[in-house]
């Protein structure tokens, strides 16, 4: 079953080894920017349909790499899987993004809850990796995710997407011991989803904390910090050759690379309001760090792209006592869907380029 990787380079800078280029891979690489991608899911009638069949989310997720020399793959699915399969009924409204039927308002909703069965609840996804593993065939490492426990909470209370998350910072001040039960019971079923997805088969795990960086220093230790502890503390990942590293990624959590280095990740994911030199010397050679190009960047010209991904693979080599090493290349956050396909070869191709050794 394990055939050899043809390209580990993801894998080794995660271990922070040698290799001969800087990796790279894109959040969201899969997506509406891809004419492909559009006319599969027109086929398949919505995303949660193409979620839920291995064969197509499998397609999803090699359509971008026949494009482009991309070193990773990332498994098509999404966070809210989870939440979905503790019961809350995950549907899209039309335009509007993922919404929850029965949203979690009160002490009484979260006693409700449980961690989800991963084989059977949860078995779409990890049915998915085994079928991406195998028609892989050792191309690039598979990288599977989560959700943070903060982060698939703010969906769980608000009920759906939110600019203030007002319901949920509600919560955090008037019933703390409510919030903190749902982050402990979600942290439980985020933990056994990793564990799962490795066992399938994902040779390397992303914890995406999109909201931590809404919160205060204070709010942010104590209610997202603290369970991304327990998650690197807890996911046993085994051992040597054979370990499967995390990756700890967090929008607008900069600020905070020292102390995510230092709960026992493998690697932190950072976005563009950092920049790598500053987030390198936080993270003092402890773990690699992945990230960090401004998204919007894929909006310029080849040219201005060429001088961007230039500017942030050398900010790193600086803030990492000049050298390359330990850097996974990323954007700060996911692609748009108007972005131009072939915007993203030229990044892919100017990385390689650019960090030869
Ligand atoms: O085709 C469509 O209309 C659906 C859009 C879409 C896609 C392509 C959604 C709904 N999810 C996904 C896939 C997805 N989601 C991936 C695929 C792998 C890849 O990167 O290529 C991943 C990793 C996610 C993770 C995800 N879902 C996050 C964390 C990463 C991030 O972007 O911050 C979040 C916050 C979600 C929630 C979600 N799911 C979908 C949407 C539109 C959203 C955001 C809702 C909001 O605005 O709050």
């Amino acid at each position: 079953m394990t055939t050899p990787l043809k390209n580990d380079r993801f894998l080794r800078a995660l271990r922070r080894e040698p290799v001969d280029c800087t990796p790279v891979w894109l959040m969201r690489q899969a997506g509406r920017y891809l004419p492909e991608y559009r006319a599969t899911r027109a086929k398949a009638g919505s995303f949660l349909a193409m979620a839920k069949n291995p064969e197509i989310a499998c397609e999803v997720t090699l359509q971008p790499l026949r494009r482009f020399e991309l070193d990773a793959a990332i498994l098509f699915s999404d966070i809210l899987t989870v939440p979905d399969a503790m019961g809350l009924g995950l549907y899209f409204a039309e335009g509007e993004g993922p919404k929850f039927e029965r949203p979690v308002s009160s002490a009484a909703d979260v006693a409700r809850l449980g961690v989800p069965d991963m084989e059977t609840d949860l078995g779409y996804v990890m049915d998915a990796v085994r079928v991406i593993r195998r028609e892989l065939d050792g191309k690039v490492p598979l990288i599977g995710f989560s959700g943070s426990p903060w982060t698939l909470a703010c969906y769980m209370v608000q009920g759906g997407g939110s600019k203030d998350f007002a319901k949920i910072k509600a919560m955090a001040l008037n019933e703390p011991a409510t919030l903190h039960k749902l982050l402990e019971v979600t942290t439980d079923a985020v933990i056994a989803y990793l564990a799962a997805q490795r066992h399938a088969g994902a040779q390397a795990l992303q914890v995406f904390d999109t909201w931590g960086g809404v919160l205060s220093p204070a709010m942010y230790r104590e209610f997202s910090l603290r369970y991304m502890q327990r998650i690197a503390a807890e996911l046993d990942r085994g051992q040597g050759a054979e370990r499967t590293p995390l990756i700890l990624f967090g929008k607008g959590t900069g600020q905070y690379v020292a102390e995510l280095a230092a709960t026992g990740t493998d690697g932190v994911g950072v976005d563009w309001t950092i920049s790598l030199d500053q987030a390198a010397r936080a993270a003092g050679g402890r773990v690699a760090l992945q990230g960090n190009l401004d998204p919007t960047t894929l909006y310029g010209s080849p040219e201005a792209i060429e001088r961007e991904v230039a500017r942030t693979l050398d900010s790193y080599r600086d803030g990492n006592g000049g050298s390359r090493e330990g850097h996974i290349f990323n954007l700060g956050h996911g692609m748009s869907p108007d972005m131009n396909p072939e915007h993203v070869g030229v990044l892919v191709d100017a990385v390689h380029r650019h960090s030869a050794r």
